[in-house]
C-alpha cells in the first residue's frame, strides 16, 4: 500500500477503501479557526453532544484578531466559551496561524485531520491526512461522525536531487502548480516522495502540503521519517512519531518527476496562484510593497533566512516590508537571536502572529501597487485593494525585492550560501486553553447570530440567471473576507456583502426575488467555488434564495457546501450550453426531486440544456430535508 491507502485503510469507518467510491474516514483530529468557527460551533451546539468525541480538537484565533468595534472580540469570547464548554483546546489570538501551531505542537503522523480551513493540507508535512473541508463537516467530525469524500486518484510526486541555494521549498510547489495547474484536480490526492525529500525539513515539507489547496487536490502528504521524527524531538514529543512510508511496489494513478537540482526562482503573477513564471521573467518590475508570513511561509527557518539575508542591511526607501511571524513559539525564538533585531533594523514592520495582510486584514497595499508576497493566495481584490497586483515567491525572492525595490531573482545577489541551524524549539503552551467544564455559560454578544435555517430543494424551480459568471471563480469573490470577515458570525448581515465585487446590488436583487418567489440561479464556468473553504459562500447564497448553481464544473469543498445548506450544484452535461444561457434569462427546471431519486438528467425547460449532477444517495437525502443539519 502507498501511504495515502495506508491511513485511509485505517480509519474506514465503513465498507472498504475504493477510489472513486465515496469513503467515510474517522477523524481524529478537528481544527477550527475564527473566521469559520463561529458558525461551526453554532453548528455544533444544533446539533448537541455533551463533549467533543475526537481525540483532539483545537478552536484557532488568527484570522480577525483586529478587534476594530466589538464585533471580533464577540467571536473570540464565544469560542473561547464554547471550547471550555466542550472540551476543545482554544488558541488565543496571538498565539499564532492554525496552521503553523498545529503543526508544531499537535500534528500528528498517520493521524486524520479535518479543518475548517482549505489550508489543513499543511499538516501533510508532518505525515497526516489532512483535509479541509465546510464548518458544518468539521462540526459533524467533532461529533464523532466520519467524514465522507471520493478519491479518484493517487499522484506520486517524486522528489529527486538537492535543491540550489536560494531556491526554496515555495519553488517546488509553484513548479508543481506549473505542471498540474489550478484546474482539474478534484479528487486527487498527491503523496511526495524520493530521496529529495530528505533535504526538506517538515516547515519545508509543509509549505508544499499547504498550497496543495491552491491545485485544489482533496490534500497532499509526505511520508514521516527521521526528519520528522527529529522535528516531533525538537518540539518534545517524540512519542508522538511513528514511521510512515511507502511500501516497494505500492501503485499510483501517475507518476512526476522533480529534479530538485534543476529548479529555479518562481513566482505566481496576478491574479492566480497558478499563472507561474520564473522570477528572472519578471525581473526589474517596480515592487511597492513586501509582505512575508502566513501559513505557507512563517516559520522560525523563513524567518532566519530572511534576517541573514537582510543583514546588516536597508529596505528599499519607497518599498514596505511587512512580517508576520506564523507563531508565538517562532516569534519568541526569532526575539532570542538575532533574527529580530536584524529585520527591525532593516526597516520592517513586524506584525502580529496572525493571518493579517494574507487575507486582506489590514496592510492593503496602495493602488496599483506591485506586492510580492510569500502566501498562497493572489486572487484579485483579496488583498484589500482592487487595482494592486499580487506576485506569490518564496522568502529569498522576497528578501531581494525588499532590498532591491524590483522583482529580483535572489540567485543574483552573489550572496554566500544561507545555512540555519535550529535550535531547539521554544516550549510554552501558555496560550492554548485546556479546560473543560460542561457547565460553562457560553458569551453570546450581539454578533453572534443563528445557525442556517432548513433550505430544502423544491421540485420545481421557476427562476432567473441573475449572475453569470466565468471560470475560477474563487470563494473569495463569491464571499469577500477583509473588511467584511468580522460579519461571519452574523447570517443576514454578512449576506448583503455576496459577489460585491462583482455586482453591488447582487444581494438586494436576490432579496426583491426571493420575496416574490423568483429562484436566484447563478451560472459559472469551469472551477467555480476555488480557494477558501468558507461555508458561507453557500449559507448566505441559499439565504438569499439561491437555489442552484448550474457551472462547468465545481471545487470539492464549495460543492459539499452547496449540498450541506440546501443549494443544488449542477454541471453542464455540454459545456458549449454555457453559452446559451444569458445572464437573467428565464430558467424553469421541474420534476428535480423525482429526476434525483431515478438517477434522471435535469433539464432547462423550453431550452433543452441537460444538466448533469454528481451526487450520491446521501446527498440527495441532504438537499430533500433542507440541509445536512437537518438530515
Ligand atoms: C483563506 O485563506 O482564504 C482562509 C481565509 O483561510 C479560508 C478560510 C476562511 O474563509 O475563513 C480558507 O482557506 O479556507
Ligand atoms: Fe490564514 Fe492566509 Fe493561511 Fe488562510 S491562507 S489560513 S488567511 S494565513
Amino acid at each position: 500500500m502507498n501511504i495515502v491507502e495506508k491511513i485511509i485503510n485505517g480509519h474506514i469507518a465503513g465498507g472498504k477503501f475504493e477510489k472513486g467510491k465515496e469513503s467515510s474516514i474517522q477523524i481524529d483530529q478537528t481544527l477550527t479557526q475564527d473566521a469559520t468557527g463561529t458558525m461551526a460551533y453554532l453548528e455544533l451546539e444544533a446539533i448537541g453532544v455533551e463533549k467533543v468525541k475526537t481525540e483532539l480538537s483545537v478552536s484557532y484565533v488568527d484570522h480577525n484578531t483586529l478587534q476594530m468595534g466589538f464585533e471580533n472580540a464577540d467571536d473570540h469570547e464565544y469560542l473561547r466559551t464554547v471550547a471550555k464548554k466542550y472540551g476543545i483546546f482554544f488558541s488565543k489570538a496571538g498565539n499564532g496561524i492554525c496552521h503553523q501551531v498545529h503543526l508544531e505542537r499537535f500534528g500528528k503522523p498517520g493521524k486524520t485531520l479535518l479543518g475548517s480551513d482549505s489550508h489543513t493540507p499543511t499538516n501533510g508535512g508532518i505525515g497526516m491526512l489532512a483535509i479541509g473541508a465546510g464548518g458544518l463537516d468539521v462540526a459533524l467530525a467533532m461529533a464523532g461522525r466520519p467524514f465522507y469524500t471520493s478519491i479518484n486518484k493517487i499522484t506520486k510526486i517524486e522528489l529527486i536531487g538537492k535543491l540550489r541555494p536560494f531556491v526554496s521549498a515555495k519553488d517546488i510547489i509553484l513548479k508543481v502548480l506549473e505542471i498540474l495547474t489550478t484546474k482539474g484536480n478534484v479528487g486527487t490526492v498527491l503523496e511526495y516522495g524520493g530521496e529529495g525529500i530528505k533535504h526538506l525539513s517538515v516547515p519545508e515539507r509543509a509549505t508544499i502540503t499547504n498550497m496543495g489547496a491552491e491545485l485544489g487536490v482533496t490534500t497532499s502528504i509526505f511520508p514521516s521519517d527521521e526528519v520528522t521524527r527529529e522535528f516531533l524531538k525538537k518540539q518534545g514529543r517524540e512519542k508522538d512519531f511513528v514511521e510512515l512510508k511507502a511500501d516497494p511496489g505500492s501503485e499510483y494513478d501517475e507518476f512526476i518527476k522533480i529534479d530538485l537540482g534543476m529548479l529555479v526562482p518562481l513566482v505566481a503573477k496576478p491574479h492566480s496562484p497558478g499563472n507561474i513564471a520564473k522570477v528572472s521573467e519578471v525581473s526589474g518590475t517596480k515592487v511597492n510593497q513586501v509582505c512575508i508570513g502566513s501559513c505557507t511561509n512563517s516559520s522560525y527557518s523563513d524567518l532566519s533566512i530572511l534576517g541573514k539575508m537582510l543583514e546588516g542591511k536597508k529596505v528599499k526607501d519607497d518599498v514596505e516590508l511587512i512580517i508576520a511571524p506564523g507563531s508565538k513559539q517562532v516569534l519568541n525564538m526569532i526575539a532570542k537571536d538575532k533574527t529580530l533585531s536584524r529585520l527591525i533594523s532593516a526597516g520592517a514592520r513586524i506584525a502580529e502572529s496572525a493571518c493579517g495582510f494574507c487575507i486582506g486584514a489590514g496592510h492593503s497595499p496602495n493602488t496599483d501597487a506591485v506586492s510580492v508576497r510569500t502566501n498562497n493566495r493572489n486572487f484579485e481584490g483579496r488583498s484589500g485593494t482592487a487595482s494592486a497586483k499580487i506576485y506569490l515567491a518564496s522568502v529569498e525572492t522576497a528578501a531581494a525585492c525588499a532590498l532591491t525595490g524590483e522583482i529580483t531573482d535572489p540567485t543574483t545577489l552573489g550572496l554566500e550560501p544561507i545555512k540555519v541551524d535550529q535550535p531547539e524549539f521554544l516550549l510554552d503552551d501558555s496560550m492554548i486553553l485546556k479546560d473543560f467544564d460542561p457547565k460553562t455559560t457560553i458569551t453570546r454578544g450581539p454578533n453572534i447570530g443563528s445557525p442556517p435555517e432548513k433550505n430544502p430543494v423544491r421540485d420545481n424551480i421557476e427562476g432567473i440567471a441573475l449572475l453569470k459568471v466565468g471560470d475560477k471563480v474563487t470563494t473569495d469573490h463569491i464571499m469577500p473576507a477583509g473588511a467584511r470577515l468580522k460579519y461571519r458570525s452574523n447570517i443576514p448581515k454578512y449576506s448583503e456583502f455576496v459577489f460585491e465585487i462583482v455586482d453591488k446590488n447582487f444581494s438586494k436583487k436576490c432579496l426583491e426575488n426571493k420575496k416574490k418567489g423568483i429562484a436566484n440561479i447563478l451560472i459559472a464556468g469551469e472551477s467555480y467555488g476555488q480557494g477558501s473553504s468558507r461555508e458561507h459562500a453557500a449559507i448566505c447564497p441559499a439565504y438569499l434564495g439561491v437555489k442552484a448553481v448550474i457551472a462547468k464544473s465545481i471545487e470539492r469543498i464549495h460543492k459539499a457546501n452547496l449540498i450541506n445548506f440546501g443549494i443544488l450544484p449542477l454541471q453542464f452535461e455540454n459545456h458549449k450550453d454555457y453559452e446559451s444561457i444569458q445572464q437573467d434569462d428565464e430558467i424553469v427546471i421541474e420534476d428535480i426531486i423525482k429526476c434525483l431519486q431515478d438517477n434522471k438528467t435535469l433539464i432547462i425547460k423550453g431550452k433543452n440544456i441537460k444538466l448533469r449532477y454528481d451526487l450520491t444517495e446521501n446527498d440527495k437525502n441532504i438537499l430533500i430535508k433542507g440541509g445536512k443539519l437537518y438530515a
